[in-house]
């Protein structure tokens, strides 16, 4: 049977320094990256991900520099089917922020999947646990670790909210990715 082919955005939304940029770049790096085009403050890299019987290709949108969220061109939310919340392991503010961060995407493109990430989980944490409760109860998502700098979790963080995107959520067995 044919595979189905999808093509759907990505951002990736967090403070500065937080690991956006390594993420992309792990994830894209280590397999097979293609193209990417620098536009308006904003790098775009494609990314297939197989899943058993669907094809998805992931534009993944980056924010060049460090630009506070205020500094964002709505422009860089606008079509997105998908977000990667991302926190810094070892700066709590961070954490925090990243209800600022999804309050301004729903106010430009609504309810979208989101996968919240605490980056940085090779270094010794600083978040607080109650903390890390309260931003997933409002974030009605559970956290995933990455590290960037070591490779953990990253594919996963990706292909997660891929799923997402395709709306099986809960049904990996059909959609798992080659
Ligand atoms: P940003 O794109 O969110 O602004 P960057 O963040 O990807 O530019 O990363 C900011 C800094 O954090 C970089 O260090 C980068 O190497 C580091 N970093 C990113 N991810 C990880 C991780 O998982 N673990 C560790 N230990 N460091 C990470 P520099 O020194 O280049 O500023
Ligand atoms: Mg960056």
């Amino acid at each position: 049977m044919e595979k189905k082919h999808f093509i759907k955005k990505v951002c990736l939304l967090g403070d500065g320094g937080v690991g956006k940029t390594s993420l992309i770049g792990r994830y894209v790096l280590n397999c097979f990256s293609d193209d990417y085009v620098v536009s308006f403050g904003t790098k775009v890299s494609k990314k297939v991900i197989e899943y058993e019987d669907v094809q998805l290709t992931l534009m993944i949108w980056d924010i060049l520099g460090q630009k506070s969220q205020k500094a964002l061109h709505g422009a860089y939310y606008s079509g997105a089917n998908g977000v990667l919340l991302v926190c810094d392991n070892t700066r709590p503010e961070t954490l925090l922020h990243l209800l600022e961060w999804k309050r301004d995407l729903e106010e430009v493109v609504g309810a979208v999947p989101l996968v919240p990430i605490i980056n940085k989980a090779d270094l010794p944490t600083a978040l607080v646990g109650a903390d890390i409760a309260a931003v997933r109860t409002a974030l009605g998502h559970d956290f995933l670790y990455t590290s960037a700098k070591m490779g953990s979790g990253v594919q996963e963080a990706f292909e997660q909210l891929g799923r997402q995107i395709l709306g099986h959520p809960d049904r990996p067995g059909r959609f798992q990715a080659h």
